[in-house]
């Protein structure tokens, strides 16, 4: 026997319904052999208010004159137990008619079945629908969300007034989003709309790069092992976040078990089937699922309902079993001389605990029980969420038929023809034309459009669980997930505060490793997702400057990582500059040494006709001592920040000025061995003419010049930035240019250095004791050993003092030959001026060379 209304008695076209007016079936007694249809327990007053609110419709449906004027709608409803057994077998009972085997869609009453409204769960719509959909039965439904039942290839009567999961999944990615979390658990009901939710659900979530921590099922039908294994993960995982997918009568043992764990901290993402359940959203249950968020249909007022609902009383219909029921159950007493047993309940002991209700209440229903002092689902109006479904779908039935019954004959939709059907005799997949394109307003004003897939747009409701005064869970509005401007957008109020249950009442943080600071990248970990990972830190010369970035950035040319690896910084830059203590010191020295040349020059114009200086060729002398003043003064040029035209300049100056010097040198000194040719050979040689040395000096710093120009033309030195050495410094130097030029540039220096050194050394023993070749000598020397100890020096050291190394080579050679060439003239000259006379000078020479 099914629990069942029937309120078809004298009608001609009834509505069937499908409501879980209980959450479950008793289990068959293992002594009976023959299959009997299941009994119920567990009674379900929303789904007894959802069953109310059909016949109050349809009711309302009936007194207007606007909807199927001459027709009377009756009603079929079945009770589906929340189980699929039961939703199949009263599809089929819709389908054959319950005594009779008759297949003619009349049912018992022989009233002309139109259509079904229901069934609740998914599970149960899909059960049904397959069987339905066989015969092409229009079926509306008011709460099964599952996206499959979108699917019109399997199910092509099914419609539904609630809009798919699929809507409610995207927005609770975009809830997470919001809120910045990363690491998410899953928790699914064992049925499709738990698992095709969470389906769903994790299909966005990856699209959206976030990642699923766990994904558990629970049982539906108790097991320990089972739940056992969800909590456990529940209570291992690092996430804080948890969805919820699930109907509330699935949940409840779920409920009672993480209460005694004592599971508290989480976050409980809701699904639309239990965020405003009273099962779950009990004060007991607040420290633990308190601060839930969910996505909730919008709410609405049903005029009329409230008093339809009051106007209950068993004693009205002895054989109403369900009102029966209802007041035993709500009153806590048993309603005398009934069958209806009360509340019983043949679950194994769950969760450990004493959960069952009595076998039978001691106390007998008097009747004058106050339904106004009951507070439960059935009777709280004030959240008519999925019951405004089970009103839109009554009506959509109402519409279709009243479209059908309006039909005029040839401007009909069926071919050919343009034939009308007529009630009350049409068939079933005729009045599916109608539903599938129709569209109507509430009695609250919303508009009802089914799509093509039969399902309507979804807007939801962000609820959150919070206490109110009187220590009740209150669902407060936080936001809406609206359908603006042809997209979803999730809106979550500014000033309305969301009640976390975390210690620190504040956003939970569910991550599962935090965001890499700046200065490190993520690292992957081999086989964990995405959101697991290493923060490793970025190489030198590698900066990541936000947060939680995948790679590290290459700093650009001319700047480095700091030390935290989060910015680049410009690279120092490195070179000798003139107010460093070093640069200026070379400063200073090679000022003083041009001072000191020019004083040579005063003191040689001062005493130009005194022997000494007049016997020497005085035009040389002073070329030489301009040539010194010169290189002396070239090595400012390698202080202070290099550019092109000081790198060009500071090669050529000195390899100039040290030609002229040591042209004029060897014009002295083939002086010198030309006399000392002279002298052994005892020959008549023709010494030099002034005018050849001159030549000599003219063609050798001619030479030096050409040369120099070619290589300033062809490939000059440049600046060079240097960063071989120190990645986080720059050293700016010149580089050579052409190798060959700087080389031939200087070996002509050299070669000139070479000769004016082997002149005088074979002279050296010229029997004059020549005082002048003995000075140049001892200058050469000083010279060359500058000049050779140079290259190690050269070599060894890098950025600045590379340069300084030069200057101090430039300035000691120099120095060098200013001191053995002229300090010891000046010396005599100054100081000595009695040896200043021809002997010492050594007449012979000085008479040759005039
Ligand atoms: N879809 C669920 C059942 C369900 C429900 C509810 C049950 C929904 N909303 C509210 C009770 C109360 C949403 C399903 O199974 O498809």
């Amino acid at each position: 026997d099914l629990n069942g209304y029937v309120g078809a008695k004298n009608h001609s076209l009834v509505i069937g319904g499908l409501f879980p007016i209980h959450s479950r079936t008793i289990p068959a007694n293992e002594s009976i052999l023959e299959p009997v249809s299941a009994k119920c327990e567990g009674f379900n007053f929303r789904g007894f208010c959802w069953m109310k609110t059909m016949i109050h419709t349809i009711k309302e449906i009936n007194e207007r004159k606007d909807i199927l004027p001459n027709i009377t709608l009756g009603y079929q409803i079945f009770d589906t137990c929340f189980t699929i057994s039961k939703s199949v077998e009263a599809a089929l009972v819709f389908l054959t008619g319950q005594e009779e085997n008759k297949s003619n869609f009349r049912n018992s009453t022989g009233a002309f079945l139109a259509g079904i409204v229901g069934a609740g769960g998914s599970s149960l719509s899909v059960a049904a629908s397959r069987i339905l959909g066989l015969y092409y039965l229009p079926q509306v439904g008011y709460a099964s969300t599952c996206s499959i039942l979108s699917d019109k290839y399997q199910f092509p009567s099914y419609l539904r007034t609630i809009a798919s999961d699929k809507i409610q999944s995207e927005a609770m990615v975009r809830l997470i989003q919001h809120f910045g979390w990363v690491w998410i658990g899953t928790i699914a009901a064992d049925d499709d709309y738990g698992k095709y939710g969470v389906k769903m659900f994790k299909e966005n979530m990856e699209n959206a790069n976030l990642c699923i921590a766990f994904s558990e099922i629970i049982p539906k039908v108790y097991s320990y092992e089972k739940m056992q294994k969800a909590v456990d993960a529940i209570k291992t995982s690092t996430a804080r976040v948890i969805v919820l997918y699930a109907s509330d009568i699935d949940l409840s043992p779920f409920v009672l078990e993480m209460v005694y764990r004592n599971i508290t901290d989480r976050t409980w993402i809701a699904s639309e089937a239990w965020i405003t359940s009273a099962l779950i959203a009990k004060p007991e249950y607040f420290p633990y699922f308190g601060g839930s968020i969910g996505f909730a249909i919008p709410r609405t007022d049903i005029p009329g309902l409230k008093e339809f609902l009051y106007d209950v009383h068993p004693s009205k219909d002895a054989n109403d079993v369900l009102t029966i029921e209802f007041w035993q159950t709500a009153f806590n007493c048993t309603w005398p001389n009934s069958s209806v047993p009360y509340n019983s309940d043949h679950r194994v002991n769950m969760t450990g605990k004493e959960d069952r209700l009595h076998a039978m209440s001691d106390t007998f229903c008097t009747g004058e029980e106050k339904l106004e002092d009951l507070k439960n689902t059935y009777l709280d109006v004030s959240q008519l969420r999925i019951t405004n479904n089970v009103k839109q779908a009554v009506y959509s039935m109402a519409y279709a038929l009243d479209g059908l019954s309006t039909c005029e004959e040839g401007r009909g939709p069926y071919v050919p023809g343009n034939t009308c059907a007529y009630i009350p005799d049409f068939e079933p997949w005729q009045l599916m034309y109608y539903l599938k394109t129709l569209k109507f307003t509430t009695h609250d004003g919303r508009r009802i459009e089914m799509d093509e897939n039969g399902d309507v747009t979804g807007y939801y409701d962000i609820l959150n669980w919070q206490l109110d005064d009187d220590g009740n869970i209150a669902f407060v509005k936080v936001g809406e997930y609206v359908f603006t401007n042809s997209m979803f957008e999730l809106v979550i109020t500014k000033n309305t505060a969301i009640y976390w249950n975390t210690e620190s009442s504040e956003c939970p943080h569910s991550v599962c490793t935090d965001v890499c600071p700046p200065g490190t990248r993520k690292g992957i970990r081999h086989g964990e997702p995405i959101c697991c990972f290493d923060c490793i830190p970025c190489a030198d010369g590698y900066v990541s400057q936000e947060p939680g970035q995948r790679e590290c950035e290459q700093c650009g040319e001319d700047y480095w990582s700091n030390a935290q690896k989060s910015e680049c910084v410009l690279k120092e830059v490195e070179f000798l500059a003139y107010d460093e203590p070093l640069g200026f010191t070379l400063v200073i020295l090679s000022i003083f040494g041009a001072l000191a040349v020019v004083a040579v020059m005063v003191v040689y114009m001062m005493y130009r006709h005194t022997p000494l200086v007049n016997s020497n060729d005085q035009e040389l002398s002073f070329l030489i001592q301009l040539s010194l003043t010169i290189t002396l003064l070239s090595s400012m040029l390698f202080i202070g920040r290099p550019y092109d035209w000081s790198c060009m300049a500071r090669h050529v100056t000195l390899a100039l000025g040290f030609s002229l010097c040591l042209s004029c040198i060897l014009g002295k000194t083939i002086s010198l061995f030309l006399a000392y040719r002279i002298s052994q050979s005892k020959t008549r040689l023709t010494s030099m003419r002034p005018l050849y040395r001159k030549i000599i000096v003219l063609t050798s710093v001619l030479v030096e010049i050409g040369i120099c120009a070619a290589y300033l033309v062809l490939e000059p030195p440049r600046v060079y930035k240097n960063t071989e050495y120190q990645n986080t410094k720059i050293i700016l130097e010149c580089n050579e240019g052409s190798i060959e030029f700087l080389c031939s540039v200087f070996g002509i220096d050299i070669f000139l250095a070479l000769l004016c050194f082997l002149t005088t050394f074979v002279a050296r023993q010229l029997p004059d004791n020549y005082y002048e070749g003995k000075c140049i000598i001892f200058g050469m020397l000083v010279f060359f050993i500058v000049w050779i100890s140079f290259v190690p020096a050269y070599l060894s050291t890098k950025g600045k003092f590379k340069v300084a190394v030069e200057i101090f080579a430039i300035l000691a050679s120099s120095y060098g030959l200013l001191g053995c060439i002229f300090a010891p003239k000046c010396f005599i000259i100054l100081l000595r001026p009695k040896r200043n006379t021809d002997e010492i000078v050594g007449g012979r020479i000085s008479s040759i060379d005039k």
